[in-house]
C-alpha cells in the first residue's frame, strides 16, 4: 500500500448495523482491538468519540480504564490518534439538540460532556476536535426561536474555542455539516452555512470545516467545489471520506462507491492541488463510513480496506492524469492557467480599465474550450 496516511473512526467499523428497522447484525467490537486491527490493514492513524471508547454514564475509574487500553494499543502498534469527537447525539437527553436544545439545562450539561472531552483529546495527543451537531436541528420551524438557536450554537462553538485557547492546548475545531438525518433539517447543513457562522465567532480563528463526501452529495453539492472554498478560506482542518448516491438517506459508503467521478476529482484535488498551485489540504485521509449491514466480521474488514485501495487506485490515475501532456495541453486550451492570472493588471486605475477598449466579442463567444475533451481524456485515465 502507499505511504498516504489513513485513518478511520472508531465508530465506522464498529457500527454494529442496527438501524432504524432492524437490530444489529453484528456483535460490539471492543475499541482497543480494533485500533490493532486497523494498524495491521495498513491505517496510519484513528479517531473517537467519547462513546466509543467508554459507555455514557461511565464512573471515573471505568473511563480511564477504556481510555489506557486504547492508549495502550496506540502505543504498541504507532498508530495515531489524530481526532477526538464527543457523542451528543445518541442519550435521548439529547433529544432536542445539545448546543441549541430548547432546555438550558441541556445545554449546560451538552457543553461540559464537551469540554471534558477536549481535555480527553488534548491528553490523547490529537490536533482536530470534531463537532457533529446532529441532533442540533429540528423537525418543525416553529420548534424553536431560530435566532435565538443560532445564537446558541455560536456560543457554545465559542465557548469551546475559548477553552482550548485558555488551556493552551495545540486543538483546531472542525465542525462538520450535514443537511438532514437525525433531525429533519439540521443546523449549519453544508460547508458554506458553517463559513457563514465561523465567521461571526471571537475565536473563529481555530474553527474551521470537516466536511464529509456525502453530506454534501446529500444536499445536492459538489464535495470537490466545497472542499476547494474551504481550502481557499484557509478552513479545511479535517475531512471524512465515503460514498454516496446523490440526495436520499445517509448512505455512507465505501469512499468511491458512490459518485465514482466525483471521488475521483477529490483525489486529484488532494493530491495534486489546484492546477495553478495554492494551498493544499496537508491532514489525514479521513474515512467515514459504515460496513454495509449485509456484512459480518470478514465483510467489516474488507469494506475498510477497500477504503484504503480504492484511494490508492484513484491517486494512481489521478498522478498519470496530471503527469499526461496532453491533459496539461487541454489545460492550457481551455484556458485553466489563464484563470490563475488576476483579472485587473496590478496597479491598474478604474480609468484606464474603463477606458480600454471592448475585445471582439462575436470572436470571444465563438472561442471553443474543449472541456468536454478534457473531461474525456480524464475518463480514460479512470476506466480506459
Ligand atoms: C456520526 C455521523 C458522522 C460524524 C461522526 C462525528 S458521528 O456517525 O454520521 O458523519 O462524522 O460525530
Ligand atoms: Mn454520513
Ligand atoms: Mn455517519
Ligand atoms: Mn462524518
Amino acid at each position: 500500500m502507499s505511504d498516504i496516511k489513513y485513518s478511520f473512526g472508531l465508530w465506522t467499523i464498529g457500527w454494529p448495523a442496527a438501524d432504524p428497522f432492524g437490530t444489529a447484525t453484528r456483535p460490539e467490537l471492543d475499541p482497543a482491538e480494533s485500533v490493532r486491527k486497523l494498524a495491521d490493514l495498513g491505517a496510519w492513524g484513528f479517531t473517537f468519540h467519547d462513546n466509543d471508547v467508554y459507555p455514557f454514564g461511565a464512573d471515573d475509574a471505568e473511563r480511564q480504564k477504556q481510555i489506557d487500553s486504547v492508549k495502550q494499543a496506540a502505543a504498541d502498534t504507532g498508530m495515531v490518534c489524530e481526532m477526538v469527537t464527543t457523542n451528543t447525539f445518541t442519550h435521548p437527553v439529547f433529544k432536542d439538540g445539545a448546543f441549541t436544545s430548547n432546555n438550558r439545562d441541556v445545554r449546560r450539561f451538552g457543553l461540559r460532556k464537551v469540554l471534558r472531552n477536549v481535555d480527553l483529546a488534548a491528553d490523547m495527543g490529537a490536533s482536530t476536535f470534531v463537532m457533529w451537531g446532529g441532533r442540533e436541528g429540528t423537525e418543525y420551524d416553529n420548534s424553536k426561536d431560530l435566532n435565538a438557536a443560532h445564537a446558541r450554537y455560536a456560543e457554545g462553538i465559542d465557548t469551546v474555542a475559548s477553552y482550548i485557547k485558555e488551556k493552551g492546548y495545540g486543538l483546531k475545531i472542525a465542525l462538520e455539516p450535514k443537511p438532514n438525518e437525525p433531525r429533519g433539517d439540521i443546523f449549519l447543513p453544508t460547508i458554506g452555512h458553517a463559513i457563514a457562522l465561523i465567521d461571526s465567532l471571537d475565536n473563529g480563528d481555530i474553527v474551521g470545516l470537516n466536511p464529509e463526501t456525502g453530506h454534501e452529495q446529500m444536499a445536492g453539492l459538489n464535495y470537490t467545489h466545497g472542499i476547494a472554498l474551504a481550502l481557499h478560506l484557509g478552513k479545511l482542518f479535517h475531512i471524512d471520506l465515503n460514498g454516496q448516491h446523490g440526495p436520499r438517506y445517509d448512505q455512507d459508503l465505501v469512499f468511491g462507491h458512490g459518485d465514482l467521478l466525483s471521488a475521483f476529482f477529490t483525489v486529484d484535488l488532494l493530491e495534486n492541488g489546484f492546477p495553478n498551485g495554492g494551498p493544499r489540504y496537508e491532514g489525514p485521509r479521513h474515512f467515514d463510513y459504515k460496513p454495509s449491514r449485509t456484512e459480518y466480521l470478514d465483510g467489516v474488514w474488507e469494506s475498510a480496506k477497500a477504503n484504503m485501495e480504492t484511494y490508492d487506485m484513484l491517486a494512481a490515475k489521478a498522478a498519470a492524469y496530471r503527469a499526461d501532456a496532453e491533459v496539461q495541453a487541454a489545460f492550457e486550451h481551455a484556458g485553466i492557467f489563464e484563470l490563475g492570472r488576476s483579472t485587473l493588471a496590478e496597479g491598474e486605475t478604474f480609468d484606464s480599465f474603463l477606458a480600454e477598449a471592448d475585445p471582439d466579442v462575436d470572436a470571444l463567444a465563438e472561442k471553443d474550450y474543449g472541456l468536454v475533451r478534457l473531461h474525456q481524456l480524464a475518463l480514460k485515465h479512470l476506466i480506459g
